[in-house]
């Protein structure tokens, strides 16, 4: 797929897209694959092909085994200091100054969107440089000097862990009530890079086909909600993304 000359755009998508108000994009893990950031499922360096989901990013594993849990996260920081946004990024932060109200909705915790410039984004699963302690929530700011692993909290002395949203865990109410009314409310719903499997992210793709929203997926596989989208994409969301920003910006018909 890397070496695609040219992404033909729907002249229909581009009409529906300029005349409309209220734009969604849903974001997962492979947004940000192109740059060099791992997915969680199905690739040979997903992140989560040494460790099953359940066994890394639930409250059960932190507190079996606190170590393991915090170090996987420590490795994946590393790494995030050493990527940058890619052309798919760049092009959806080029969307929100283009559409009146555009609004990101990611499951990332990579930050990449805001480093590449949107303003209007909702992290649903947190932010993975951001820490809390696990047994109050108490947000923390710099991290203890400690050599413990993990550190602990200064305030009540449990772990501190990343302050992202983990299995069994409920996502912030104010995130995901605002998210699901943006999403009723759009007239087009992008679902980006994402396996849908992960609930209640996954639920909001055929919530957006049920409230009458034109749903588009870009992937470059099949996914679980194949069966919602108006328009399909099969090519990696950085190919594609300018492909519509472009042509956004240069049609002159209403
Ligand atoms: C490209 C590409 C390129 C590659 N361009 N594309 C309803 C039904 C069944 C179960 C549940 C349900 N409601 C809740 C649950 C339980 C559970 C759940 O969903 N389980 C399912 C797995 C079955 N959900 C929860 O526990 C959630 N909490 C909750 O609902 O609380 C209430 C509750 C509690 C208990 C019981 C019931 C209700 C919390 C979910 C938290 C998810 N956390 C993680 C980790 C975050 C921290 C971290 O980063 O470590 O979030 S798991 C992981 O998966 C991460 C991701 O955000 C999430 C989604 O993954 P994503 O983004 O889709 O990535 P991939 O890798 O799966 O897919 C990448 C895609 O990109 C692929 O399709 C590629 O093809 C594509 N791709 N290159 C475009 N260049």
């Amino acid at each position: 797929m890397s070496d695609v000359e040219f992404i033909e755009i729907p002249e229909g998508l581009i009409r529906i897209l300029k005349n409309s108000k209220k734009v969604v994009a849903l974001t997962g893990a492979g947004v940000s694959a192109e740059s060099g950031v791992a997915v969680f499922r199905g690739a040979k360096d997903a992140l989560f092909s040494k460790y099953k989901p359940e066994e890394i990013a639930t409250p059960e594993a932190f507190r079996k085994n606190p170590g393991l849990v915090w170090e996987w996260y420590e490795m994946r920081r590393k790494k995030l200091k050493e990527v940058k946004p890619n052309p798919g990024h760049y092009a959806l932060a080029k969307m929100e100054k283009i559409i009146d109200d555009f609004y990101i909705i990611t499951q990332n915790v990579d930050g990449l969107h805001r480093q590449a410039g949107s303003e209007k984004v909702i992290e649903l699963h947190g932010n993975i440089m951001n820490n809390k302690c696990f047994q109050n929530n108490h947000h923390i700011g710099e991290l203890p000097l400690s050599d413990e692993v993990p550190p602990k909290c200064p305030i009540c002395g449990s772990y501190i862990r990343p302050d992202v949203v983990w299995f069994g865990e409920y996502l912030d109410p104010d995130k995901i009530a605002l998210a699901e009314k943006l999403t009723e409310q759009c007239e087009v719903f992008f679902s980006i890079g994402t396996s849908s499997v992960v609930y209640p992210a996954a639920g909001l793709i055929p919530l957006a086909k049920e409230c009458g929203a034109t749903v588009v997926e870009i992937n470059p596989e099949q996914t679980e909600k194949s069966y919602c989208p108006d328009y399909i994409f099969r090519y990696p969301s950085g190919k594609v993304l300018p492909y519509i920003v472009e042509k956004l910006l240069n049609s002159t018909g209403s």
